[in-house]
């Protein structure tokens, strides 16, 4: 990140200049002095962000306030499966697009909210159960993650799938009944179709170490052990009038499991306590340096969906309240996330850039992943090229008796039942020698047998 070069290089001139005047000083203060949110967040490696509804976008004093303050945005409402896909396979991104857009124009990171969720849903997937909302569910998944590929930093990829209460296991919902395996499956197509986006589980009533944060603790593990593509774990922090006292700990213990987390609708409710509960969340956030960012859900109080709480960091004509002081103060006196030590400059000789290869005669190869459950998978599909490169490759697989083909990704299929062939699309046909790219398929059915073979051209 650039302006974390440019602040260590900042802190060497200001070492050197002190070791020269014969001072001694160390490094452990990284005490700073923005005069906003983002700015004080980025200086310390972080985003600090807000939840947004883009009608608000043409409100001058919101888009002000919004534009100098926040460096990141996640729509409150306009990414979720009812607003994205409100007919079966009928996919509306205006809202999700115009955020994009803003977001670009205004040098901030996207947070995607949500992919699955037992709220917000259509009422079409409402009505749904077993393999036909599986199979539904991890098409949204798929179609709005490559919609959006490439344009966001972090996906809540399901949101609130545990129960409240003392028991710690998973909440009932329709997607529960289609079997335990659904978030994992989520999680594995949602990194098929944006593999450069950070993959969340988010979740409320996660303030401390508790029965349902232990739940998602548990989860998270063993999907670290399993191999499951999760990357963060989003901790919305609704609060009341006070702060459990092991607030900082829990995030800590999710770090230590390997992953980033974040704060991600942080609001507290109005009273006396306010302002120093969004100090003290901060800070938490800054000790843990797993702990990349903090988003607040709204920009004024006005703004949030807790009404007369006034929960937020900016009155409602956008002046900006005692919570918003501290919160500020907390940032420039945390620390920054550390830096990743310095890499040895390569040794090796720069690659060149791909030349085409000479026409293929050396073949390719390919494997598959395979992510099943109950009626339905998801492939992932490996093309490796052989010595002498590839001007285009085709991978043919036969499917089980039943399986159907439902949706390919960075490829195009012929045919969808039997012998299914799948062919480069215009980017990923030119493979050098050994050079590897991958395509995916989601199939209806059973996924067991499927062995690719390859042929390059
Ligand atoms: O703020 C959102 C509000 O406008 C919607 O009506 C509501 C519908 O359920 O969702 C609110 O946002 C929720 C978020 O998506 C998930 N965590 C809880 C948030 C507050 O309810």
């Amino acid at each position: 990140m650039n302006h974390r070069r440019a602040l260590r290089a900042a802190v060497t001139i200001a070492v050197t200049g002190a070791l020269a005047a014969g001072m001694t000083m160390t490094l452990t203060s990284t005490a700073s002095a923005g005069t906003t949110l983002r700015a004080s967040a980025a200086e310390k490696g972080r985003y600090f962000g807000a939840a947004v509804a883009t009608g608000k976008l043409s409100t001058s004093v919101y888009a002000t306030i919004l534009n100098r303050e926040f460096n990141s945005v996640v729509a409150e409402n306009e990414m979720k499966w009812d607003a994205t896909e409100p007919q079966q396979g009928r996919f509306s991104y205006t809202g999700g697009d115009r955020l994009v857009s803003h977001a670009q124009a205004n040098g901030m990171s996207v947070r995607g909210h949500a992919l699955l969720w037992h709220q917000q849903q259509p009422g079409w997937a409402q009505g749904m159960s077993g393999s036909a909302l599986r199979n539904a569910a991890i098409n949204h998944v798929t179609q709005v993650a490559t919609h959006f590929r490439g344009k966001i930093h972090s996906w809540d990829v399901v949101n609130e799938a545990f129960a409240d209460g003392g028991s710690g296991g998973r909440r009932d919902s329709n997607l529960q009944r289609t079997g335990n395996d659904w978030i994992e499956a989520a999680f594995r197509a949602a990194r098929a179709a944006d593999p450069g986006a950070k993959l969340c589980y988010n979740d409320y009533n996660t303030d401390g170490i508790n029965a349902k944060s232990t739940g998602i603790y548990n989860m998270v593990r063993d999907f670290k052990s399993r191999g499951v593509p999760i990357d963060c774990v989003g901790f919305q922090s609704h609060l009341g009038t006070s702060l459990a006292g092991d607030y900082q700990a829990n995030l800590q213990r999710f770090a230590d499991l390997g992953v980033d987390v974040q704060i991600t609708e942080l609001d507290v409710m109005t009273g006396g306590n306010q302002a120093n509960i969004f100090g003290a969340v901060t800070r938490a956030c800054m000790n843990v340096s797993r702990c990349t960012g903090i988003t607040v859900w709204g920009v004024r109080d006005c703004d949030s969906w807790r009404g007369s709480d006034n929960a937020l960091l900016f009155d409602c004509n956008g002046n900006k309240k005692a919570a918003y002081t501290n919160v500020l103060n907390a940032l420039n006196a945390g620390p920054a996330i550390p830096t990743d030590p310095p890499t040895d400059p390569p040794t090796d000789p720069p690659t060149d850039p791909p030349t085409t290869p000479p026409p293929g005669t050396g073949g390719c190869s390919a494997s598959v992943s395979l992510n099943s459950w109950t009626g339905g998978f998801v492939a992932t599909v490996k093309v490796t090229a052989g010595s002498a490169g590839t001007n285009g490759w085709n991978v043919g697989v036969t499917l089980a008796s039943g399986a159907s083909v439902t949706n390919t990704w960075s490829a195009t299929a012929s045919g969808s039942t039997g012998t299914v062939r799948f062919t480069n699309v215009d980017y990923n046909g030119r493979l050098g020698a050994g050079q590897v790219t991958e395509f995916g398929f989601q199939g209806t059915g059973s996924g067991a047998g499927i062995t690719p073979t390859c042929t390059a051209s």
